[in-house]
């Protein structure tokens, strides 16, 4: 049976009457206040009178400004300040060091010969960017001025970056770059080829066929951050009647108008197929062009590229070089992950030298302190931080003790290390130490690459909470890792016993 909503009911409706009475009352008292207020105002000297008001005005003021602070609503997000880009010298050298440290600087330096070669040749670029089969190579069809026969407009076929050449209406000359569509699966690697070649361009045309999807608009405000002179343009108009049309280029316009320099409605024609009856019965397909309309995106380009390829170099060298600095600097972070994982091997094994050499070693794992500081003085090198001595031997005090505070936990994990490699066990209590010696190392370094690589500078407590995880939860892969450097160690060891 259903049940009575009454009660419920009741309750609300004798809270809403008490609201509305502390309101009218609240109303009273303020209207009361003021009233009281005026009357005593009219009663003082003129003097007193207006400093009075004065005061009371600016309280008033300060109250509402205060309203307008903390309930305006959020600023729409429009063009987002382009972060600001380090010089040409500064991404050269670091681009150098890239290639120093064998880090992948080819295709960096083949973009900065790029950038120069377009400067150089005075030709005014613009990309055609957007989603598969939004109709950028029917576009590059209609604009282009040559080789037009030979552009591919079956969708989804635009696999590379190809160039033609397009004349405005003014009779200047453009360089069109069609591109392959984003958003195509497993198209990733095109994507980047795409994304690549607007950043190089001087303008972009970014292309939809519809509104923008959620992805769309997080590209068109990704490329916008890199200050391009963008114009957005609305395809396939031919396919929305008037009042579609318009009312989606209005909602296009209230939410790029901040960010792009035009939002315009084109038909790039394409080609479109249908059935034709010939007088014998026979029924014949037809393909032919649709007629294109691309007046306002002529119109667009003729005004933002008014002062030439000049004009817009400036802001087309900013965007080229922000991305190759986005892309050294995740270039510079595996190069620096490469050498830190060689760098902690390279200590982890000197640990374990260390140790197997120690006549009797204790039942606590100390840190070497000489070896523990020399590791992370090179993996602040390797991560490009700033470091004082100070800090190496609080962070080495602090870690030490963990250390201290794990040892029981330690000792275990490498004896069933010893279990899991049955030639180790046979090699006398030594190994038990060594393994353990190792497992430190291994986890000390690994702990403050990790901060270094995350926040750039040492982060004490995040250092000592990554190491004591990396201590008592080893992944069977690490254990195994500095097993082996314990086995190869004692091989050397063997084969040369007076260590020479
Ligand atoms: N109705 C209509 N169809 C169009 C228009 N422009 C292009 N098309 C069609 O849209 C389809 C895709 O066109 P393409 O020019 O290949 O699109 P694209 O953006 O180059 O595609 P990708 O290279 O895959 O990124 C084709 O079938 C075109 O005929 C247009 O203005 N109106
Ligand atoms: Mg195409």
């Amino acid at each position: 049976m259903p049940k009575s909503r009454l009660p419920l009911r009741l309750i609300l409706l004798g809270l809403l009457a008490i609201a509305v009475v502390i309101v009218v009352w609240l109303a009273i008292g303020m209207i009361n206040g003021l009233l009281e207020f005026h009357e005593r105002l009219q009663a003082l000297p003129l003097v007193m009178r207006i400093p009075l008001i004065v005061i009371v005005a600016a309280a008033l003021g300060g109250i509402a400004w205060l309203a307008w602070k903390l309930l305006r609503p959020a600023p729409r997000s429009g063009r987002r300040k382009p972060e600001p880009v380090p010089d040409r010298q500064t991404i050269e050298t670091r681009v150098a060091d890239l290639r120093a440290r064998d880090g992948d600087a080819a295709s960096l330096e083949q973009e900065l010969i790029e950038l120069d070669r377009r400067r150089l040749s005075g030709e005014c670029h613009v990309a055609l960017f957007g989603e598969i089969s939004t109709g950028k190579s029917s576009l590059i069809r209609s604009l282009a001025s040559t080789a037009a026969a030979d552009v591919d407009v079956i969708g989804g076929t635009t696999r590379w970056v190809r160039h033609f050449h397009g004349r405005l209406p003014d009779g200047r000359e453009l360089v069109l770059a069609d591109m392959p569509g984003t958003g195509e699966v497993s198209g990733s690697q095109r994507e980047q080829l795409a994304r690549d070649e607007a950043l190089r361009a001087h303008a972009v045309v970014y292309v939809v066929a519809s509104d923008l999807t959620r992805a769309q608009d997080a590209e068109l405000r990704w490329l916008a951050g890199f200050g391009k002179p963008m114009v957005l343009a609305l395809n396939k108009l031919d396919r929305f009647d008037d009042s579609e049309r318009d009312a989606l280029l209005a909602a296009l316009n209230a939410r790029y108008s901040a960010i792009c320099r035009a939002i315009v409605g084109i038909s790039a024609g394409g080609q479109e197929r249908f059935e034709r009856s010939l007088a014998d019965g026979r029924v014949e397909q037809v393909t032919r062009e649709r007629s294109a309309e691309t007046g306002r995106l002529l119109d667009a380009l003729r005004r933002i590229t008014a002062d030439g390829a000049q004009g817009l170099e400036a802001a087309r060298e900013a965007a080229v070089l922000g991305s190759i600095d986005q892309r050294s600097h995740v270039l510079l972070r595996e190069v620096a992950t490469r050498e830190s994982e060689a760098c902690v091997t390279r200590y982890t094994r000197r640990a374990v030298v260390g140790a197997m050499a120690a006549v009797a070693p204790g039942s606590d794992i100390i840190i070497q302190g000489a070896l523990g500081t020399a590791m992370i003085r090179e993996l602040a090198r390797i991560h490009d931080v700033p470091i004082r001595e100070l800090d190496i031997e609080n962070l080495l005090g602090r870690l030490g003790l963990t250390l201290r505070n794990t040892t029981a936990i330690v000792l275990a994990i490498a004896g069933n290390a010893l279990k899991a490699f049955p030639g180790l066990g046979t090699l006398g209590g030594g190994v038990l130490h060594a393994i353990a010696y190792g497992l430190a190392f291994d986890s000390l370094g690994r702990a403050v690459a990790m901060t270094f690589a995350e926040h750039a500078r040492l982060d004490q407590v995040e250092a000592e909470q990554i190491m004591r995880k990396l201590l008592t939860e080893p992944s069977r892969e690490r254990i195994e890792r500095v097993a082996r450097v314990v086995i190869d160690t004692l091989r050397k060891r063997e084969d040369d016993p007076d260590g020479n």
